[in-house]
C-alpha cells in the first residue's frame, strides 16, 4: 500500500474514532411519541410551553394514573450512563410532589418533584446507567391529594459515557494516534 494511501485510510479511521469518542446522542421521548404510555391521562394545550404538539395532564382524583417515557425503541439507545431531564408546564393545579421513577433495567430510583415551579425549562433529574433493555421513567400520582395533577410532557435522555463495566468494541482514544506516530516514522527513515 502506498504511504499516501495508508495516511489517507488512517486520517479516517482517526475521523471516525472521534465520532464514536464523542458519541452525543441525544433522545427526546414526547407524551405523542411512540415510545410513551400512559393511564388516565388526558392531552391538553391549556398552558403553554409545551414541547411539541401538547402535553398530558392527570385531573381525575382518584389515583392510579401515570405516563411512563421509554427511550429504548430508538436507534440511538445504547446501554450506558444519560442523563435524564424532564419537561412540563407549570400551574398552580400541579403536583407539588409527584413521583417520579427511574427504571435503569436492574435498579430503580424513586425522586419526588415540584410541578408548580420550573415549567417549559429542562430539568436536571440526574445521571442514570441503563440497560439495553427495560429502561424508562414514569411519573404517577402516588403522592397526590385531591387537585394535585401530575403533567407528562417530555424527557430528554442524553448520552455521558459507556457503563464502566460493561464491555466495548470501541478502540480506546490513542489507538488511531499510536497507529499514526508508527506510520510517520516509517515515512520519514524511507525519505533518509
Ligand atoms: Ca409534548
Ligand atoms: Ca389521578
Amino acid at each position: 500500500m502506498e504511504l499516501r494511501s495508508l495516511f489517507t485510510r488512517l486520517a479516517t479511521c482517526a475521523l471516525l474514532t472521534a465520532s464514536v469518542a464523542a458519541n452525543a446522542a441525544v433522545i427526546t421521548v414526547d407524551n405523542t411519541d411512540a415510545g410513551f404510555t400512559s393511564s388516565g391521562l388526558n392531552f391538553s394545550t391549556y398552558e403553554p410551553g409545551y414541547f411539541g404538539a401538547n402535553y398530558m395532564a392527570d385531573t381525575r382524583n382518584s389515583v392510579g394514573d401515570f405516563g411512563m417515557w421509554d427511550p429504548t425503541g430508538d436507534s440511538d439507545w445504547v446501554a450506558g450512563i444519560w442523563k435524564v431531564e424532564m419537561m412540563w408546564t407549570s400551574g398552580n393545579t400541579r403536583a407539588n410532589n409527584a413521583a417520579v421513577t427511574v427504571d435503569s433495567g436492574s435498579s430503580t430510583a424513586s425522586l419526588v418533584i415540584n410541578q408548580l415551579l420550573n415549567g417549559t425549562v429542562w430539568n436536571d433529574l440526574g445521571e442514570y446507567s441503563f440497560d439495553l433493555s427495560g429502561a424508562s421513567v414514569m411519573i404517577d400520582d402516588s403522592n397526590s391529594t385531591s387537585g394535585q395533577n401530575i403533567i407528562a410532557d417530555a424527557v430528554r435522555f442524553t448520552f455521558v459515557s459507556a457503563n464502566p463495566a460493561a464491555p466495548t468494541n470501541v478502540p480506546a482514544p490513542g489507538t488511531v494516534l499510536v497507529l499514526l506516530g508508527a506510520a510517520a516514522a516509517v515515512f520519514r527513515l524511507r525519505r533518509k
